[in-house]
C-alpha cells in the first residue's frame, strides 16, 4: 500500500505539467493557515470535522499558543492526478524572510485577504514581493463570512466594499508596474507606448471576470468565483457561458433576459449581487431555521444529509474543488514558470545581462529554461529548517539520525537530485569563471547525496530521487550551508544566490544559559540557528557575551524557543538593547544670524535694564552699607568696565558665533568662564568617564566652536560642529550603496552623484553660507567616507575639496585615486578601551603614510607658515596629517558624547588649524607620534563642539498600524499615548465601520505593546509594527529650567521627567559607562557599635 502510493508519487513528480508549486501569502491572520488545512482535508490528511480549527501547519508549540504561523512549511496534495506543492507563509511583518525564500522556490501565489479588515500594509509587502519574483497570483477574498454575520452588510454594501478591495491591489500591482517601466525607460533609453503598457496592466490586474478571483470563507468551507456562476446560470438561461460572465462583475443590470449597463428600475441591484450575493446571504439569513436550511438543499439538488448551514454552503460551493480548480488552471507549471522567471532565478547565466559569460552556462540556461529532469542538476537552498528526529520517516533507507539536525529546503530547478549523488555546494561567494579551463574553488565544497525528503508539514518522509519542478528537503549538509546555497553536479555552475532583501535586525538583545555550565551547549545552538534563519544576526562581544539581532519581539521570542530546544538548556536574556544615534539640531544659519540679532537686541535691552537695576541696588547698598565715597565711583566703574566688555564682544559675535542663543541670556560672564576652565581641566582629568551630570555642566558650559591643543601643546585645531537637515542625511544614508561604491572603493561615475547632491541641497534650500563650505570645503563625508556626516576643512584650498575633486574626476574620468586605501580601517568602538587600542593602531597606519609620497601632497592644503614648519621638522605630510584629522573625525562619529552611539547628521568646520608658538619652548616631545596626537585632539574637538551644539538624540521608530472598531479606538489611543505613540492619521472606513490608526511608536517603549493592546481591548484591534527609520527626540536632554518662565513655559513636568536624559541614562548604565553621580540621600553619622557596649 505504503509502496503504491511512492511510486504514484514518484509518477506525479517525474510529470512537471502536472506539478503546482504555489506559496500562500498574506497579512498576519488573514486566514492562511485556516485554507490550508481545508485544502489537506481533501486528501485526507486531516479530517473534515478538524479542518479550520486544527491549524496543522502550525506545528510548533509557540505557534499553536500564540495563534500565529513564524515558519513557512511545504506540503503536497494530490488532486485530480496533479502535485500541488503547498507553502504556507507566515503574515507577520517580522518573518517577511520567510515569505521571501517561498516565493523563490514557488511559481504561483494565493494572495489573501480577509476582506473585513481590507487590504493592509503587509498586503501590499507581500504583493511586491510576490511582482518582483515575477509570480502569478490568485487574489483570494477570504472571510466574507463576516461581512454578513459581523458586519450586517447588504449585498449590494458587500458588493461595493469588495470591489473596492479589489481597486486597491489593482492600484498597488500598477505602481509597481509603472515603477519597473519608468526604471528600464530610464536604463534603456527609449519609451514604451501606450498601448504595450495597457496590455501589460490587463495581464497583471485581478479582476473577477478573468476567473482569478475567488471569493471564500475559509472557516466555513466555501469558495466561489465568477466561472463557477457562469456556468449555473448559463446552463439555467441556456446562453453562452463565456459572454455571460463578462457581466457577471461590474456594472450590469438584468431584465428580461437582457443586460444593461444601467439599471432598469430604481434600487436594482447588479448582476453579481443578484445572482450570487443574494443567495448567499439568503442562505445565512436562515442559518438557524433547519428546515429552511434543507428545503434549500433540495432546491440546489444536494443529495444527503444537511445537518446545517454550513455543510449546505460548502456542499453547494465546495471550496477544496474551486480552489483546486484556480489553482490548476490559472497558475502556471514549473516548465512555463522557470521559462518565465529564468532571468529572476539565474540571472547570472543569461548571455545579455552577464558580462564575464562562460559558453558552459548556454547548457544549464536551456535546461532551466526547459526544466528538463536529464540536464545538470540545478537545486537552489532558499534556507535551512531544524528538524527533531522524531519527525523523519527514514523508512529503513539509513540509520535513523540523532538530535535535531538541520535540513536544506530547496528547488531542483533542472536535472534530477539522487541518492549517493556526488554534487558541489555552490555558496555565495563563489566566483563567475570566464575561462573554460579554469576553476576558482572559492566556496565551493563537494557532497555527496545521502538523504533527501520530501515535506508534509514538520514531517520528512525519505525518497530516492527528486526530478526538476519539485520542492524537496536534503540533510547532511548542516555544515556546508550558511543560510542559502547552490548545489549542482557541475562545478562551473555559478551561485543562485539572490539579493535578498537583508532584513534590519531592529531588536537586539543579549543571551546567556541560566547556567553557566551549559554555555557551549548554547553557543553550538546559536550557531546553529543563525546558519537557518535568513533575518538573525548574531554578534560576539569581546566580553564574552553573545547579542542576537531580531527583527522584533516576536521573532526573539522564536529565537529564544529555537535556541532552548536545540540546546535543551534554559537561557535567559537582557533588556533588549535599543540602537540610537546622536545628532545636532540643524537650524538654517541665516536664520540663525537673524535670530542671534534680535536675541542679541534683547540682550541689550535686558543687560541695560539690568544695569540700571543693579546700579540702584549697588547705590541703595551703598548707602545703607555706608561705604565710602571712593569706593563707591571704583565699583561703580569695574561695574559699567564688566557690562561693556560683555556687549563689546557680543557684537563681534560673528568670528565666534554660537548658535546657543540661550547663552547670550545669561549674565555672569566671568563665572561661565571659570566654569569653562573647569571644565577644560575636569576634560583632561575625566576623559571618557563622564557622568550624565558632569555632561550637563559641560553642555551649559560649551560653545559649539572648540579649540583643542595636541597633548605636546603644539598643534591648535579649532572646530565648530552644527547640524544638518535631517531629509539632507537621510538622503545621505539612503545613498550609502552608491556614495561606497564612489567615495570608499573608488569606483564609478561620480557625475549622477554630484547631480543629486546638488539637488537635494538645492530642493532644502540649504544656507548659501553651508552651501558654500560644503562646494569649496568639504573634505570628507564619515564615517568610513559616506557616512550621514561632513568634515569641512577651512584650511583646504578650493581646488582640493572633495566637491571639486569629483569635479574634475567626471572631466578627467579616474585620474587619480580619491582616497588611499589605507586610510580605511574597519571601526567598531564600544568600549573607551578598544578606542585606545585602535588609535594606537590608527597612529601605525598614519605613521606608514607618512612616507608614501602621495599625488594629493603637494595639492593640499593652505596651512600656516609656522604650522608646515613643524609638519616638516616632524617628518609629518599634509597629506598624513589630514590622514590624522579625517580619523579622528571618524573617532568621533563613532561613539557619541551622549551615550556612546554613533553620530549622525553633524557637520565639523574645522575654523582654524595652527601652530601654538606659546608652547614651542617645550622640550622633548614625550607624547608619541604627533599623527596620533592629532587624531586624539581632533576627537576632542569634535565631540567637545558637538556637545556645545545643541546635541539631540534620535530614537528609532515603529510605523506602527491599527485596526479597531468603534468600542475599542479610545482605549487603543491610551495605550498609544502611554507608549509615547504619535498618532499620524485616522481613516474610518464607512463600509466596516472600522477606524484604520496610523502612528509612529518609539522602538524603546514597543516592547510588550501587541500584548497591552490585545489585552486592553480583548483582542478586538490588529496591529502591526513596522521598522520605519530615526526620529529626533526634539527634547533638550540637558535642559535646566534657570527662571520661573522656563517652568511656566515647558511644564513642570519637563523638569521632572526628561525622556531624552532617561534614555540616556539607560543606555550609559547598560554599556557600563558612569551614568550618575551618588547622592548621599541620608548621611546618618556612621555609629560605632563597639562604643555601645
Ligand atoms: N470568520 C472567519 N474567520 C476566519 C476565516 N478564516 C480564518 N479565520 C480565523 O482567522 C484567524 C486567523 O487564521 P489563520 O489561518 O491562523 O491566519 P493566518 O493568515 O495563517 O495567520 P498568520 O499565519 O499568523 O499570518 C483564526 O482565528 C481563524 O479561525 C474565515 O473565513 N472566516
Ligand atoms: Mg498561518
Amino acid at each position: 500500500m505504503e509502496d503504491q502510493k511512492s511510486i504514484m508519487l514518484q509518477k506525479l513528480q517525474s510529470n512537471a505539467i502536472n506539478i503546482r508549486n504555489l506559496s500562500i501569502i498574506a497579512h498576519v491572520d488573514h486566514g492562511k493557515t485556516t485554507l490550508t488545512d481545508q485544502l489537506i482535508s481533501a486528501n485526507n490528511i486531516i479530517s473534515k470535522r478538524l479542518a479550520g480549527n486544527l491549524r496543522y501547519m502550525d506545528s510548533r508549540e509557540d505557534e499553536q499558543r500564540r495563534g500565529i504561523t513564524m515558519k513557512s512549511s511545504s506540503i503536497q496534495i494530490i488532486h485530480n492526478n496533479h502535485l500541488i506543492n503547498l507553502i504556507d507563509t507566515p503574515g507577520h511583518v517580522e518573518f517577511s524572510s520567510e515569505v521571501q525564500a517561498a516565493l523563490r522556490l514557488t511559481d504561483g501565489a494565493l494572495v489573501l485577504v480577509d476582506v473585513l479588515e481590507g487590504f493592509s500594509s503587509q498586503t501590499f509587502n507581500v504583493l511586491k514581493q510576490m511582482y518582483e519574483e515575477g509570480i502569478k497570483g490568485v487574489l483570494v477574498l477570504n472571510k466574507v463570512d463576516r461581512l454578513i454575520l459581523e458586519k450586517q452588510m447588504d449585498p449590494d454594501q458587500a458588493f461595493i466594499y469588495m470591489s473596492q478591495i479589489i481597486e486597491q491591489v489593482n492600484a498597488a500591482l500598477s505602481s509597481f508596474l509603472n515603477e519597473q517601466i519608468h526604471q528600464v525607460e530610464e536604463q534603456k533609453e527609449f519609451s514604451l507606448d501606450d498601448e504595450t503598457i495597457k496590455n501589460l496592466e490587463t495581464n497583471l490586474y485581478f479582476c473577477p471576470t478573468k476567473d482569478n478571483v475567488v471569493f471564500c470563507s475559509s472557516i466555513d468551507a466555501w469558495a466561489f468565483t465568477v466561472g463557477t456562476f457562469s456556468a449555473i446560470f448559463a446552463k439555467k438561461l441556456k446562453c453562452n457561458q463565456q459572454a455571460l460572465q463578462k457581466f457577471l462583475w461590474g456594472n450590469y443590470y438584468f431584465q428580461n433576459k437582457k443586460v444593461s449597463t444601467n439599471p432598469i428600475k430604481e434600487g436594482q441591484s447588479v448582476l453579481f449581487v443578484d445572482f450570487i450575493l443574494k443567495n448567499i446571504w439568503n442562505i445565512y439569513n436562515y442559518k438557524d431555521n433547519i428546515q429552511k436550511i434543507q428545503s434549500i438543499a433540495t432546491q440546489l439538488q444536494l443529495n444527503g444529509q444537511i445537518a446545517n448551514y454550513k455543510q449546505l454552503m460548502s456542499k453547494w460551493l465546495p471550496f477544496d474543488l474551486c480552489l483546486f480548480d484556480r489553482i490548476i488552471k490559472e497558475l502556471p507549471n514549473p516548465i512555463e514558470a522557470q521559462r518565465a522567471r529564468k532571468d529572476i532565478i539565474c540571472k547570472r547565466i543569461n548571455r545579455q545581462i552577464t558580462k564575464n559569460y562562460d559558453a558552459r552556462y548556454d547548457e544549464l540556461y536551456q535546461s532551466i529554461q526547459n526544466c528538463d529532469p536529464n540536464g545538470p542538476l540545478v537545486v537552489f537552498v532558499a534556507k535551512m529548517i531544524s528538524v527533531p528526529p522524531e519527525c523523519i520517516d527514514e523508512k529503513q533507507l539509513n540509520p535513523k539520525p540523532q538530535g535535531i539536525l538541520s535540513y536544506a529546503f530547496a528547488r531542483v530547478f533542472s536535472g534530477t537530485l539522487h541518492l549517493n549523488q556526488p554534487v558541489f555546494v555552490i555558496g555565495p561567494k563563489s566566483k563567475i569563471i570566464n575561462n573554460v579551463n579554469q576553476v576558482d574553488q572559492t566556496d565551493i565544497q563537494q557532497f555527496e547525496i545521502k538523504r533527501i525528503y520530501h515535506m508534509m508539514a514538520q514531517y520528512l518522509e525519505a525518497i530516492k530521487m527528486m526530478p526538476a519542478g519539485n520542492l524537496v528537503a536534503i540533510g547532511g549538509l548542516d555544515e556546508l550551508i550558511f543560510k542559502t546555497s547552490t548545489i549542482s553536479s557541475v562545478n562551473y555552475c555559478p551561485s543562485f544566490a539572490p539579493t535578498f532583501v537583508k532584513f534590519k535586525s531592529i531588536v537586539k538583545t543579549m543571551i546567556m544559559p541560566t547556567q553557566q555550565e551549559d554555555q557551549p551547549k548554547v553557543l553550538q545552538a546559536i550557531k546553529k540557528l543563525y546558519k537557518c534563519d535568513p533575518s538573525l544576526d548574531v554578534q560576539a562581544l569581546d566580553s564574552g557575551e553573545i547579542v542576537l539581532g531580531t527583527c522584533g519581539e516576536v521573532h526573539l521570542q522564536r529565537c529564544i524557543t529555537d535556541i532552548e530546544k536545540l540546546s535543551e538548556c534554559k537561557v535567559k536574556i537582557s533588556e533588549p538593547i535599543v540602537p540610537f544615534k546622536e545628532t545636532i539640531i540643524y537650524k538654517n544659519m541665516l536664520e540663525e544670524s537673524n535670530e542671534k540679532f534680535h536675541k542679541k537686541k534683547a540682550k541689550v535691552l535686558v543687560q541695560g535694564e539690568q544695569k540700571q537695576k543693579k546700579q540702584q541696588q549697588f547705590e541703595q547698598k551703598s548707602k545703607d552699607d555706608d561705604i565710602d565715597v571712593e569706593k563707591q565711583k571704583y565699583f561703580k566703574q569695574k561695574l559699567q568696565e564688566g557690562e561693556d566688555t560683555e556687549i563689546i564682544k557680543d557684537t563681534n559675535i560673528l568670528e565666534h558665533e554660537d548658535i546657543r542663543y540661550n547663552q547670550l541670556l545669561k549674565e555672569e560672564v566671568k563665572f561661565k568662564y571659570d566654569q569653562k576652565q573647569q571644565v577644560k581641566k575636569m576634560d583632561h582629568k575625566n576623559k571618557g568617564k563622564q557622568t550624565v551630570k558632569n555632561l550637563l555642566v559641560e553642555v551649559q558650559n560649551k560653545s559649539n566652536l572648540v579649540e583643542e591643543l595636541t597633548a605636546n601643546q603644539k598643534i591648535a585645531v579649532k572646530v565648530r560642529a552644527i547640524g544638518l537637515p535631517f531629509e539632507l542625511t537621510t538622503w545621505i544614508e539612503n545613498n550609502q550603496k552608491q556614495m561606497r561604491k564612489l567615495l570608499y572603493e573608488n569606483k564609478g561615475d561620480p557625475k549622477i552623484f554630484l547631480e543629486e547632491f546638488d539637488l537635494i541641497r538645492k530642493t532644502l534650500k540649504i544656507d548659501k553660507k553651508l552651501n558654500e563650505l560644503i562646494e569649496n570645503h568639504l573634505q570628507c563625508f564619515g564615517p568610513k567616507k559616506f557616512g550621514p556626516n561632513l568634515l569641512i576643512n577651512k584650511m583646504i584650498k578650493s581646488e582640493d575639496s572633495l566637491i571639486q575633486k569629483l569635479k574634475q574626476q567626471t572631466l578627467n574620468q579616474n585620474q587619480f585615486p580619491l582616497i588611499q586605501q589605507q586610510q580605511i580601517i574597519q571601526l567598531d568602538f564600544q568600549q573607551e578601551v578598544e578606542e585606545q587600542n585602535q588609535i594606537s593602531q590608527i597612529e601605525n597606519k598614519v605613521e606608514s603614510t607618512k612616507d608614501s609620497k602621495s599625488q594629493l601632497s603637494d595639492t593640499t592644503g593652505s596651512i600656516a607658515k609656522g604650522l608646515e614648519l613643524y609638519l616638516s621638522q616632524q617628518d609629518l605630510s599634509q597629506d598624513a596629517m589630514n590622514n590624522a584629522i579625517n580619523l579622528g573625525f571618524d573617532l568621533a562619529l563613532n561613539a557619541g558624547p551622549l551615550c556612546a552611539e554613533p553620530i549622525i547628521g553633524a557637520c565639523f568646520i574645522i575654523e582654524q588649524l595652527k601652530f601654538s608658538e606659546e608652547e614651542q619652548q617645550s622640550q622633548q616631545d614625550t607624547y608619541g607620534p604627533i599623527s596620533g596626537q592629532l587624531i586624539s585632539a581632533m576627537k576632542d574637538a569634535c565631540i567637545n563642539s558637538f556637545l556645545g551644539a545643541q546635541p539631540r538624540l534620535v530614537e528609532s521608530v515603529y510605523k506602527c498600524t491599527l485596526q479597531t472598531d468603534f468600542m475599542n479606538y479610545g482605549k487603543s489611543i491610551d495605550v498609544l499615548n502611554q507608549r509615547r505613540g504619535n498618532v499620524l492619521n485616522e481613516v474610518l472606513n464607512s463600509c466596516t465601520s472600522l477606524f484604520t490608526v496610523q502612528a509612529r511608536l518609539p522602538l524603546s517603549s514597543s516592547f510588550d505593546f501587541y500584548c497591552q493592546i490585545q489585552s486592553a481591548t480583548s483582542g478586538h484591534v490588529s496591529a502591526q509594527l513596522d521598522f520605519d527609520g530615526w526620529s529626533i527626540i526634539q527634547e533638550d536632554p540637558f535642559y535646566q529650567p534657570y527662571t520661573d518662565d522656563d517652568i511656566e513655559e515647558n511644564g513642570i513636568q519637563k523638569v521632572e521627567r526628561n525622556i531624552a536624559r532617561d534614555l540616556i541614562m539607560a543606555t550609559r548604565k547598560r554599556k557600563g559607562m558612569n551614568f550618575e553621580e551618588k547622592i548621599i540621600v541620608a548621611a546618618d553619622k556612621q555609629r560605632n557599635l563597639s562604643r555601645k557596649k
